[in-house]
């Protein structure tokens, strides 16, 4: 007789409509969890990255158990924990005798390749289904850049508007444009009054999770007293209403300013949760498309949420698997310099990226036009080595998987791709970052002032950057004109500018690699878990620091 189906759930495929479990008989299926070494150690992630992952997958273990599924749970610390995802799925086929895997195809490479050897390992049929929480199938992807000179995402945004519906009025577009991008462009507003995200006070479960990251992982990067995550399908949801009803009337128009102390603004801090698997992507769509038709939001809102996730989110998932796994050793401008040390620390006077940093370090999250222009840009134009970029972000952020981490970093911030993803690349001096935020008023550095002691160092930089790029951007349309300028202004400006960033560039001081990948510790079950952590104190006072920050922002507006 056939024994039982064994179905592995990852840490982010905590879905309850999982292909893998469609059509299951519950009384023939064993649903098996596993918090495992490898997977918390192949980079040093986030401690409120590991804290949410194994938070959520606990409580969905839960869930699914009152849903009536046979969970077996693998704990961090059981003393028999191999360490690995196909460790324990050979010990879970052979303690439960089943008969076949059945099993979500994973969202990296890496996890992929382990797979494609579990049926081999194992002698029984494994079988690899596809991941139907995402619009698009990677086939369909490769389908639809199959044979395209250019895999242009607003193309393919269009084409996933009209597969799914969404702000469709017959067969174009509703409103008349595609896209209202024009209208996201706003500069930070003094009487911005963003208001504040839900609050996710952890539950038991949670604070036990938090003591054995703070136990197990204390040389990884990031504060845990902070942590306020959704970790259940229902908090997420939660997550998302307040979102809809309080801040996406005015994300459309703000989705690009950044406001010293302000982390969140008009973002929705959905992408946790998406990456999860405790919101399903179109299902957010369709709530936003909702309140425009309820009149409770405006098309340039609503259209660049969609964006977002049937346009960005999709098409960066596809080039992922495209482009793997050349994208992961790609360094198209031969980048050599190491990633300095303020990435990790926030110590530099460049009040833009301590600002950057220090949301990173405290709620494991930058915006995204934090990642991209401040801290994607300052590595791009200093010239550094992709891979300590992409480590960097695959650590630091609690949304990161390395299939939206990578093409998001070595591609579109780096252009290591060779701009196959971005046609240019999103290289800027201080003047964007002025525009866009109210960083530079209490910097340091002066922004307006261009080389030289005090100048912003984004200034030198950018022109080094097209200088030494020269020969391979001259010649790209979007950005042919930035040379005429160059050119005008004549060998001694160009000189200093070019003095300027080299003087600046020496001054950087190379992190450690043990911030990213160097264990200092080792995996060891057998150690007692710590008495409940005395976080409270310290919570108290790094959100007491957050909310003066807000309140100081306020008060300065008044
Ligand atoms: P919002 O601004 O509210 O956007 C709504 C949703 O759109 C997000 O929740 C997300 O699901 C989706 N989205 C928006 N932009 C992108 C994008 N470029 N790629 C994929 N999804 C997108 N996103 C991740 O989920 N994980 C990462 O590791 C990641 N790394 C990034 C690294 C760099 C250098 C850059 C430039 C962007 C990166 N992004 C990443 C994309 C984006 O910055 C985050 O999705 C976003 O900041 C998450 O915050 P939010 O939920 O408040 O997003
Ligand atoms: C990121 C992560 C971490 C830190 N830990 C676990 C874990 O212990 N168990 C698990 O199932 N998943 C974890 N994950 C998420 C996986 O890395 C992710 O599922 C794969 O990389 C595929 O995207
Ligand atoms: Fe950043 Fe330059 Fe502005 Fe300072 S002056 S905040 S370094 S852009």
């Amino acid at each position: 007789m056939a024994g039982k189906t064994l179905v592995p759930i990852l840490g982010d495929q905590l879905t309850h409509t999982l292909a893998s479990l469609e059509g299951l008989d519950k009384t023939k299926a064993i649903v098996l969890l596993m918090e495992v070494w490898d997977e918390t150690r192949y980079v040093k992630h986030h401690k409120q990255k590991i804290a949410l992952i194994f938070s959520a997958m606990r409580h969905f273990a839960a869930e699914m158990e009152e849903r009536g599924w046979t969970v077996d749970y693998v704990k961090l610390t059981d003393t028999a924990n191999t360490g690995s995802f196909s460790g324990e799925v050979q010990r879970a086929a052979k303690r439960h005798k089943a008969g076949a895997v059945r099993v979500v195809e994973p969202g990296e490479l890496r996890v992929r390749q382990m797979m494609d050897g579990w049926a081999q390992a194992l002698g029984i049929p494994v079988d690899i289904l596809p991941d139907t929480r995402f619009v698009c199938a990677i086939d369909e992807f490769r389908e639809w850049a199959d044979g395209r000179r250019e895999l242009v995402m607003e193309t393919f945004y269009r084409t996933m508007r009209r597969k799914t519906g969404l702000l469709m009025a017959g067969d174009g577009p509703e409103g008349g444009e595609w896209n209202y991008d024009a209208q996201n462009r706003a500069a930070p507003d003094r009487h911005l009054r963003p208001p504040p995200v839900p609050d996710f006070a952890p539950d038991a479960m949670t604070q036990d999770v938090i003591a054995l990251v703070e136990e197990r992982f204390a040389d990884h990067f990031g504060d845990l007293a902070t942590f306020n995550w959704p970790v259940t399908a229902a908090q997420a949801d939660a997550a998302l209403t307040a979102f809809i009803d309080e801040r996406l009337a005015g994300f459309g128009k703000y989705q690009d300013a950044m406001v010293w102390g302000q982390d969140d603004l008009f973002h929705s801090l959905l992408s946790t949760s998406i990456n999860l698997g405790l919101l399903d992507p179109l299902d957010c769509c369709r709530r936003a498309e909702a309140a425009y038709q309820a009149g409770d939001a405006p098309l340039n809102a609503v259209e660049g949420f969609v964006r977002q996730i049937i346009g960005w989110r999709e098409y960066i998932r596809g080039m992922y698997w495209l482009e793997m796994p050349a994208l992961r050793e790609a360094n198209a401008l031969d980048a050599t310099r190491p990633l300095p040390e303020f990435y990790w620390t926030g110590e530099t006077d460049m009040r833009c990226i301590a600002d950057c940093v220090r949301s990173t370090r405290e709620n494991a999250h930058a915006h995204h036009i934090q990642r991209l222009m401040v801290l994607g840009n300052f590595a791009l134009i200093a010239g550094i080595v992709p891979q300590q970029v992409e480590d960097w972000f695959l650590v630091v952020y609690a949304d990161a998987y390395e299939w939206v981490e990578l093409p998001n970093v070595a591609a579109m911030a780096l252009w290591a791709d060779k701009g196959r993803l971005a046609s240019k690349p999103y290289a800027a001096s201080g003047n964007y970052i002025n525009k866009m935020s109210d960083y530079c008023g209490a910097c340091a550095y002066t922004v307006s002032r261009k080389f030289g002691p005090g100048a912003c160092p984004f200034n030198p930089l950018y022109w080094h950057f097209m200088h030494r790029h020269r020969a391979l951007f001259e010649r790209n349309r979007r950005i042919s004109r930035v040379y005429a300028n160059w050119d005008r202004m004549g060998p001694e400006k160009q000189q200093a500018y070019l003095d300027s960033a080299e003087a600046f560039l020496a001054t950087l001081k190379p992190a450690s690699s043990g911030w990213a990948t160097e264990c200092s510790s080792s995996h060891d079950s057998s150690l007692p878990l710590p008495a409940r952590r005395q976080e409270l104190a310290f919570a108290m006072d790094i959100r007491q620091q957050r909310d003066a920050r807000r309140a100081c922002y306020h008060q300065r507006d008044d």
